[in-house]
């Protein structure tokens, strides 16, 4: 049975993965946060691990000896600009230390997200490029992107199979999101579901990417499995499924719920969405490992107003 070891288990990703992983593959699980436990079941276990200590997540390297490693633990955007150094500390020193722990231990893949934020004001605004020389003004930008070359650093040095994406804003059910910019979409249609009105902190007409998280994780555990040489990609490859606005998803929550009221009031995450492209080049992804996706914006909403 393959080991798979995951930080940063608590959080939106992390408890999606657990259950998609557990649906596809017979493994061992062992989760890890510096927040209590939330999920249980055969095979999963446990452990405190907080990233930026490099001794400590050696130890859990060395207890468990993971196959696989899903490497979640991350400071988010809104998060990280409260935090920088924070931010910094998780997001490179505790990257840092899973990558040469995944050495150290002989781990044969782990998988890093990345993210839209490593896209500066400069990059395209349409079909961002997987390669591009744009400047991130977030730490949580400038902290992906440098990752993304350390993931490359690692293949290229260690012959680490490190795989990375790109996640857009990820819309969700199971946690809520609360530390990023693109979180809004997710607060709007949980305000929805409790027929209770939002006040949305990004303006109406605000594009981002933006993905329904079955999508994502069907996306992570394809790329997962595909071939490493098919890969030609070693930073990170784009995804996303449609641009969203918080005006295009209310007009499609109404839909759903036709007396739903949302009212701008715009704070300081509306100059990091800005900062960000609307949509990315996804072209790479679909040829090097087979990307597609199920979910437009209607049926994201209507498969999160059901099980809201
Ligand atoms: C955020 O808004 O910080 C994240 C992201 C797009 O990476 N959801």
């Amino acid at each position: 049975m393959i080991k798979i070891l995951i930080t940063g288990s608590n959080g939106q990703v992390g408890a999606e993965l657990i259950r998609i992983i557990r649906s596809s593959i017979d493994a061992e699980i062992l989760c890890t946060d510096i927040t209590q436990r939330t999920v249980e079941g055969d095979g999963i276990s446990f452990e405190y691990l907080d990233v930026k200590s490099r001794e400590l997540t050696e130890k859990i390297f060395e207890k468990f000896k993971p196959d696989q490693v899903y490497h979640l633990a991350s400071i988010l955007s809104a998060s990280g600009e409260k935090d920088p150094y924070l931010a910094y500390s998780v997001n490179l020193t505790g990257t840092v230390n899973v990558l040469n722990a995944c050495v150290k231990y002989n781990v044969d893949k782990v998988f890093v997200p990345s993210t839209i934020g490593v896209f500066g004001p400069d990059a395209p605004k349409e079909n961002a490029p997987v390669r591009h020389s744009s400047i991130p003004t977030t730490m949580y930008g400038i902290t992906k992107a440098a990752a993304e070359m350390l993931f490359q650093y690692y293949f290229d040095k260690y012959g680490l199979d490190v795989r990375s994406l790109r996640y857009p804003g990820l819309i969700s059910y199971r946690v809520p999101p609360t530390a990023g910019t693109t979180d809004y979409a997710v607060d709007m249609i949980r305000h929805a579901a409790k027929n209770a009105p939002y006040i949305c902190y990004l303006k109406e007409d605000t594009p981002l990417p933006m993905m329904y998280m079955q999508d994502a994780m069907e996306a992570t555990i394809k790329y997962m499995h595909a071939d490493s040489k098919n890969l030609t990609i070693r930073t990170a490859y784009n995804v996303m499924s449609y641009t969203l606005t918080p005006e295009m998803l209310y007009d499609s929550i109404k839909k759903f719920k036709p007396n739903f009221e949302v009212r701008y009031n715009p704070d300081f995450r509306q100059k990091i969405a800005e900062s960000w492209p609307y949509s990315l080049d996804i072209s790479d992804s679909k040829r090097d490992w087979g990307f597609s996706f199920r979910y437009d914006i209607d049926k994201t909403v209507e498969d999160m107003l059901a099980n809201l």
